[in-house]
């Protein structure tokens, strides 16, 4: 069973995003699962997203890459065993770290049958906030695309040229071997390239050395 999980800072677009690839991918004919996890007051309304044919379930209380890794794991190996969906998108926290969600989703591998395979670690950019993301949160951001396989610079439809190529040159110095795509949750853009990216790619599982590796080198130069 995939993970795909759509990482991003607070209001990067994940949950616009995410349903419009989850839908997608029921389309495709894949059985999908959602699991969104809310730190704030406002709460994802988890039946609405049902209403799409997509299992849904929403975890809050903390982030589910740390400090309630447990419970996402239960809701997982859950998922699996009542729902058998092929691929769980998750929308993590937007602080949330997308290593300790890998790690914390191969937990669940401890109270199901399944295995985990992890689809390509996707964040999301806003590219209509880039500026005010670098100057408020720019150390969160850079971790988050230093860990994604793909990054979405997303918001297309409302950002300026010259915004989105802040963007790019960005993610570039951050991280040079992620893919970049461009789209928008709102208009469509993008959604079916990351469907098939999350059915027929894979990310690699959680490995302790490498992260610790790259947390050193990003440390390193930011010295
Ligand atoms: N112009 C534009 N606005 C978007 C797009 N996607 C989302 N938005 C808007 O951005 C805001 C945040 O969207 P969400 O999808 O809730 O973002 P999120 O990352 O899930 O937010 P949190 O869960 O609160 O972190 C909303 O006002 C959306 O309408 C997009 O592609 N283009
Ligand atoms: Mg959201």
């Amino acid at each position: 069973m995939k993970i795909a999980q759509i990482a991003g800072f607070l209001g990067s677009g994940k949950t616009t995003f995410l349903i419009e690839v989850a839908r997608e991918l029921v389309s495709r004919g894949h059985r999908i699962a959602i699991i969104v996890n809310d730190v704030g007051d406002i709460n994802v309304d988890a039946k609405f997203i049902e209403t799409y044919g997509l299992k849904a379930k929403e975890i809050s209380g903390g982030c589910i890459c740390c400090q309630i890794a447990g419970s996402f794991a239960t809701t997982v190996a859950t998922l699996y065993n009542t729902f058998k969906p092929d691929i769980i998108i998750v929308e993590p926290s937007g602080v949330a770290i997308p290593w300790g969600l890998k790690r914390a989703a191969e937990y669940s591998e401890e109270e199901m049958e399944a295995k985990i395979e992890h689809a390509p670690v996707v964040t999301l950019v806003d590219a209509v906030r880039i500026d005010e993301l670098l100057n408020a949160v720019r150390r969160l951001v850079e971790t988050q695309i230093r860990e994604a396989d793909i990054v979405f610079i997303n918001k297309i439809d409302a950002a300026s040229p010259e915004k989105i190529r802040r963007c790019e040159e960005f993610v570039k110095t951050v991280n040079p071997r992620a893919k970049i795509m461009y789209g928008s949750g709102r208009t469509n853009q993008g959604v079916k390239e990351i469907a098939t990216a999350m059915e027929s790619e894979i990310s690699p599982r959680y490995d302790e050395a490498v992260e610790q590796e790259l947390l050193r080198k990003q440390y390193a130069e930011g010295q």
